[in-house]
């Protein structure tokens, strides 16, 4: 069968969908926004072929085919699996959206088609699969097809949304199944003291003098670590995470204390999630960790995403003032990557910039990434904002960084994140030096 028939233009083929499953799914997990996959099968498609002849059958396909890409919204993906098997890969959009699609797509496919002198009333069955935040990426593709497949059984015509069984999170948004195990774990670890922070250390790029480290959460419950990338969306869904923060906080305060006592004052770096920003309690939270740690407030930063600041309700507006009032510095987090405007910049309280990795990692050869690094720490400097670069793995990355001029750096060449008896050791081992 050609796969490239008319109305076909533009249909991935099987190895580009998953390829490019791959990257959506990436993305969106990165990003923490939504991505659907739905997966359409025709119904009784090989009835057509045998009553009709193959040559009849890709015309209906192509057919078919125009009629789905005739629905697309801007970011959709339209692929082949093979047959007449298609999937439309749904960027940024939840089940409710992909539902819609799905009834659209019904619509569309159900309009009367003549085959020769007969007329037929083409049907599909359709899958539809929203990734979660614990499964390997392309799970979210099998799921898929297995939901078109239990479509198929249920007759044609309609379509299944794969975990069905969803139920509604504290927020209002659905949760499958894995998400409530992980808030399952995640309260057990807050009881049973899983949880942890560990600290990785930022130099200066000129001296290579400490300048603060970052605290990063871990979780260990029941012998199984989990990874943040996995339970702090968990965690915001279901408000579990204003919990979690106040507990890094303190913790982490303490260990600024600590450290200032001993006569090394350190600045630890905390990440603070929108949610957590949004309860107008975080302010009041925020003082008592200072007041009961005695901890200095300029030795506390908060690492904020970029996303938050393009985006603030009042009550995030509010509590951002009051911790510039409190005296705490604020880092924007993972910036470049929010498709964010530079215009905002000059207006908000932050102190520093922290460069996501993803403009390093193809340092020295990428010559864009340093073009882009250049020119943000170029903009920072007259701002009068320090530049962390993050994600530092190699000693060319580095030394390309300082030439584009960042004011600091972080990353698995200097250390990873370590757990604090760690982190005593290196700072000991280092002012031993
Ligand atoms: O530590 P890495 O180990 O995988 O962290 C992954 C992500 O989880 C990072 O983007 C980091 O900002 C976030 N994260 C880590 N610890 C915390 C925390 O204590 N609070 C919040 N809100 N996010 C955290
Ligand atoms: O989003 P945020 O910047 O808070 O996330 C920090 C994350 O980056 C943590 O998961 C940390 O483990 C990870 N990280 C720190 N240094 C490196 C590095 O050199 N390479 C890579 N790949 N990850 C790093
Ligand atoms: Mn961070």
């Amino acid at each position: 069968m050609n796969i490239r028939t008319d109305g076909l233009t533009g249909f991935l083929d099987r190895g580009e969908c998953i390829g490019e499953v791959e990257r959506l799914a990436g993305e969106a997990r990165a990003a923490n926004t939504p991505f659907c996959v739905l997966w359409i099968g025709i119904d009784r498609f090989r009835q057509i072929n045998s009553s009709f002849g193959h040559r009849a059958g890709d015309n209906v396909l192509a057919k078919l085919a125009h009629r789905m890409k005739s629905l697309a919204r801007e970011g959709d993906r339209f692929g082949r699996m093979g047959g007449d098997e298609f999937v439309i890969l749904l960027p940024g959009r939840g089940v409710a959206e992909a539902e819609g699609t799905a009834e659209r797509l019904q619509q569309a496919l159900k309009v009367p088609m003549e085959i020769g002198h007969v007329r037929v009333r083409p049907s599909g069955s359709i899958g539809i699969a929203q990734l979660n935040t614990v499964e390997p990426l392309l799970h979210v593709l099998e799921r898929a097809d297995r939901a078109m497949l239990a479509a198929k059984r249920l007759g044609g015509g309609q379509y299944v949304v794969s975990g069905g069984e969803k139920v509604p999170g504290r927020f209002g948004n659905p949760m499958a199944q894995e998400e409530l195990t992980v808030e399952g774990l995640l309260h057990e670890a807050l009881e049973t003291g899983g949880l942890s922070l560990h600290y990785q250390p930022i130099l200066s790029a000129g001296d290579g003098k400490l300048e603060a480290v970052e605290a990063l959460m871990r979780c260990r419950v029941r012998e199984r670590n989990l990874a943040p990338a996995s339970f702090i969306p968990v965690a915001e869904k279901t408000g579990l995470i204003v919990r979690l923060g106040e507990w890094s906080l303190m913790t982490a305060a303490r260990l600024a204390q600590r450290l200032g006592a001993d006569g090394a004052a350190v600045k630890v770096a905390v990440n603070i999630s929108r949610a957590q920003l949004t309860a107008p309690k975080f302010c009041q939270a925020l003082h008592a960790v200072l007041a009961c740690t005695d901890t200095p407030a300029d030795l506390l930063e908060l690492e904020l995403t970029e996303s938050l600041f393009m985006d603030m309700s009042d009550n995030v507006r509010r509590n951002l003032a009051a911790v510039v009032e409190a005296g705490l510095p604020l880092a924007i987090d993972d910036f470049g990557t929010g498709y964010s405007c530079l215009a905002y910049l000059k207006d908000l309280p932050a102190t520093k910039i922290k460069l996501d990795r993803a403009f390093v990692v193809g340092l020295p050869e990428d010559r864009k990434s340093f073009a882009i690094v250049r020119m943000v720490t170029q903009l920072a400097r007259d701002f009068g904002m320090a530049v962390v670069a993050e994600g530092v793995e190699t000693v060319d990355q580095y030394d390309c960084l300082r030439e584009a001029g960042v004011t600091a750096v972080q990353g698995f060449l200097f250390s990873r994140p370590l757990p604090e008896y760690q982190l005593d050791q290196w700072l000991q081992e280092r002012s031993g030096q």
